[in-house]
């Protein structure tokens, strides 16, 4: 009698609950005999082969077999757990000096570490949010990458994009007009990126330290950034070079830009890392990272 060593699926169907199924997945060395009958199911159960076979199905013990290879297996498997596999990076973003660093530690810690300086390397660690620490349960850590805003460092921003949950944007609101415009250009950037459009990763444009009095209004900020990004837009499409070439097109040609034209979401929030008036990333945080 002829052996074959293969995988085999089955679906089973809960038998109050039709909606309900059961795959599953096993090697079969099984006895190979020709099917007298197509599907024969057994008493109370509904059977069905996944249709992902080659060849024939062949029948043992009342279930389908599909004769698939194990790559095939394999690959099917690493599909769907990409799928169900939520990412929990959020990418801290923005100019250096904006407060990249000191959200990280408010987030961490619940403290501002006082006294830190420019980033020349990222910040990088999983932890679950201190404001979530008395909360009883199982709680879903995050990944928090602070990717530094020095020039050298910003490709790095490429690396963890394509795995970001979220992104915040955070931007300096009270030296807010004398840096806008480079801001504009690197939210510019991070807007226009394949991997963020594609994958509509949620954006959070955080207007830092509004603790001081002189710092600018959320609206305002939005409202500047979003003519920033206009101008921008037009001036690389003007461009017939192929020098600048945005990953996406930002927004409908002919008309205004502003946020809520992006496929992905873009929000503004307000706050101050150093004071740890930071629940409005948290809470950004917890919609995109669920815990
Ligand atoms: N008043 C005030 N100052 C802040 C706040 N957040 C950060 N700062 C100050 O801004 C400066 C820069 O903060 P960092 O967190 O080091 O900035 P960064 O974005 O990490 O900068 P790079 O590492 O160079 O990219 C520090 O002197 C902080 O004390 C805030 O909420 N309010
Ligand atoms: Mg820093």
């Amino acid at each position: 009698m002829d052996q074959q060593r293969s995988t085999a699926a089955r679906v089973r169907y809960h038998h109050r609950h039709p909606k309900r199924v059961r795959v599953i997945i096993e090697p079969v060395t099984s006895r190979i005999r020709v099917p007298a009958d197509p599907i024969k199911p057994s008493a109370g159960r509904h059977q069905q082969d996944l249709g992902l076979g080659v060849g024939s199905d062949w029948l043992q013990d009342g279930w389908i077999y599909p004769a698939i290879s194990h790559l095939q297996w394999l690959e099917l498997i690493g599909a769907s757990c990409l799928k169900s596999s939520k990412s929990n990076t959020i990418v801290l973003s923005g100019l250096s000096g904006s407060g990249k660093t000191i959200l990280f530690y408010q987030l961490r810690d619940g403290s501002s570490h006082q006294g830190t300086v420019t980033s020349m390397e990222h910040n990088n660690d999983t932890f679950v949010l201190h404001s979530e620490l008395e909360r009883k349960g199982k709680i879903k850590p995050v990944h928090v990458v602070d990717v530094p805003g020095h020039a050298r460092l910003k490709p790095k921003l490429d690396e963890f994009l394509p795995q970001a949950a979220g992104v915040v944007f955070v931007v300096d609101a009270q030296d807010f007009l004398s840096s806008m415009q480079a801001a504009a250009e690197y939210l510019y950037d991070i807007l226009t990126k394949a991997t963020v459009v594609k994958k509509r990763i949620p954006v959070l444009i955080f207007c830092n330290k509004t603790d001081k009095v002189t710092a600018h209004s959320k609206e305002f900020i939005k409202k500047q950034l979003e003519k920033e990004v206009n101008k921008l837009r037009e001036s690389r499409n003007a461009i017939s070079s192929a020098d600048i070439t945005d990953e996406v097109q930002l927004g409908v040609p002919g008309e205004a830009f502003n946020f809520s034209k992006c496929q992905n979401k873009v929000t503004v929030a307000e706050g101050a890392g150093l004071t740890g008036s930071v629940s409005e990333v948290e809470q950004f945080i917890r919609e995109y990272v669920k815990a």
